[in-house]
């Protein structure tokens, strides 16, 4: 009934109940775990459960759980007590939403919920992640997203153990974080006058402007509330291509002298991509800078995807520059561009990330990339030396539709099922050998071009982000068969979780113009 499955799980039988008069024993190091248990639980059970030394669900740092790796945790539930252990406290944090899930759903409730018995089931777990890297990639750009649903997304993915959020803050159609040398990326970039309704196809236009950007204060926020949820926030700059909002704000970014152009409207590969002049790469380096700041992240995301060389071959700087450096032809100038910007974060003992699309030998080795197109895609950047995010569409994309179903919320033309998903390996032994260790891990993909709200973000993310990170967390080739394992038969309570917390996931958001028949074209 776990989502993800657990490692290790024994079921025994009696409960241990929580409840008005349940206390924690709050050892050293394990105060955030204790906060975190209280904000999870406290509002739906109504429960204090505060801190006293004969508490009798016991949170403890112990070392001697460090073989279970950096998230590993071991929790017992007896009728008599409850005993969470971890060497690390994101192993405790872990821990803590494995019990969370252990009680009756409406435990996670937003507001309390009376009469339930609070029971936990008794068990053994000793329970370790198989990737190191679970993540989601939230797209911000296409359609602003507020702040405040941003950190409930940070708290939606904490409960299903996963620990990267990945946020894209620049595209085409708008830039969402300021920097101060450069105030015209918020003020002009981050607005468009209309949106293309629907797929890029559409023919249809929702003439509504669209636009917002974060406060440095609220993606610093962002950062410490998920950092207390044990998820990293990797920021992503688009650069060389998809950067259209950025030369809409500061012209000379592009690649033709003096040529005015607005945020992008429509979606798909835009032609416009940054220039290659000195200037373009010093604005990258100064983003770079800021973004450096407000997110600790090891890893910084460059883009890198889908950059059409044409412009470059009509500016003669864009020529001169690839004969300058030696390359083989303009189109050679996206990874040039991009190993300048790597290096750049590496010395600044950054990991850059990029999109790959299977170019050999444009990325130097130590750039950690993120194959999007085929599973052979990931299989070859590890030949080629890379470590990957292996991040297929077409297990990972969920702005891709749900099914065929004619109802169903428009996506990309997919489908992605739920199948999927679970029934994927993101490294499979037989393929990846001793390679297997370069796979960090896998994230889904939530673009939003046709994502306008908060509510249709939920719906396409669940319950197929659930089944994402039960493939990234559960032990290799454990499918959880056909039974009570089986991720269909642990849905059925998840569900009923997703439904406590107010997760829209059920019925696809009501009609908009998205829904329109004519929008499917
Ligand atoms: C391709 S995948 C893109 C995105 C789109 C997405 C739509 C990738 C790196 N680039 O810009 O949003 O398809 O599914």
């Amino acid at each position: 009934m776990l989502v993800p499955l657990p490692s290790h799980l024994l079921e025994r039988s009696g409960h241990f109940v929580l409840d008005q008069d349940t206390a924690l024993r709050v050892t050293p190091g394990t105060e955030d775990a204790a906060d975190l248990l209280r904000a999870t639980l406290t509002p739906g059970t109504g429960l204090p459960l505060p801190a006293r030394a004969d508490g009798r669900v016991t949170l403890t740092l112990d070392h001697a759980l460090g073989g279970l790796g950096p998230e590993g945790y071991g929790l017992t539930v007896s009728p008599q007590a409850v005993i969470l252990r971890a060497a690390t406290p994101a192993g405790l944090r872990h821990g803590v939403h494995t019990l969370a899930q252990l009680l009756p759903p409406p435990a996670l409730s937003a507001t309390p919920v009376r009469g339930i018995p609070w029971e936990l089931p008794c068990v053994e777990i000793t329970d370790r992640p198989r990737f190191a890297w679970r993540g989601a990639m939230l797209d911000v750009a296409r359609h602003f997203m507020p702040i405040d649903f941003v950190h409930r997304f940070v708290d939606l993915l904490a409960l299903h153990k996963l620990n990267v959020l990945h946020l894209h803050l620049t595209d085409d159609q708008g830039w969402r974080m300021p920097v101060p040398a450069y105030p015209a990326l918020t003020a002009t970039g981050a607005w468009r006058t209309r949106s293309r309704l629907g797929r890029r196809t559409s023919g249809q236009w929702d003439e509504t402007p669209h636009g917002g950007a974060y406060t440095r204060a609220e993606l610093t926020g962002l950062v410490a509330h998920a950092a207390s949820r044990g998820i990293t926030v990797v920021p992503e700059v688009e650069m060389p291509g998809h950067a259209r909002a950025a030369i809409a704000a500061y012209p000379h970014l592009g690649t033709v002298p003096g040529r005015e152009l607005p945020v992008w409207t429509d979606w798909g590969v835009c032609d416009t991509v940054l220039g290659v002049h000195d200037e373009v790469l010093d604005f990258c380096r100064a983003v770079l800078t800021e973004v450096m700041d407000v997110f600790p992240s090891p890893y910084v995301h460059i883009g890198g995807d889908e950059c059409p060389a044409g412009e470059w071959q009509s500016d003669p700087r864009a020529r001169q520059r690839a004969h300058d450096e030696g390359l083989s032809g303009t189109p050679a100038l996206r990874g040039w561009f991009l190993r300048r910007i790597a290096s750049f974060l590496q010395e600044h003992g950054r990991t850059p990330v990029t999109w790959d699309e299977g170019e050999a030998g444009a990325l130097p080795p130590d750039v950690l990339t993120m194959p999007w197109r085929t599973t052979a895609h990931a299989r070859a950047a590890v030949a080629r030396g890379h470590r990957v995010v292996t991040t297929p569409f077409r297990h990972t994309y969920l702005d891709y539709a749900r099914s065929d179903d004619p109802a169903e919320l428009l996506g990309q033309p997919g489908p992605v099922t739920l199948d999927d998903i679970t029934g994927w390996d993101p490294a499979p032994a037989a393929e990846y050998g001793a390679d297997a260790a370069s796979v960090l891990g896998t994230q889904a993909q939530l673009w939003s071009e046709l994502m306008p709200t908060p509510a249709h973000v939920e719906y396409q993310a669940f319950p197929r982000l659930a089944a994402l990170a039960d493939v990234a967390w559960r032990a290799p080739g454990d499918a959880g068969g056909e039974g009570p394992r089986s991720f269909a038969a642990r849905l059925v309570r998840h569900g009923d979780r997703l439904d406590a917390l107010g997760v829209h996931h059920r019925t696809p958001p009501s009609p908009t113009g998205l829904e329109n028949a004519a929008a499917r074209l």
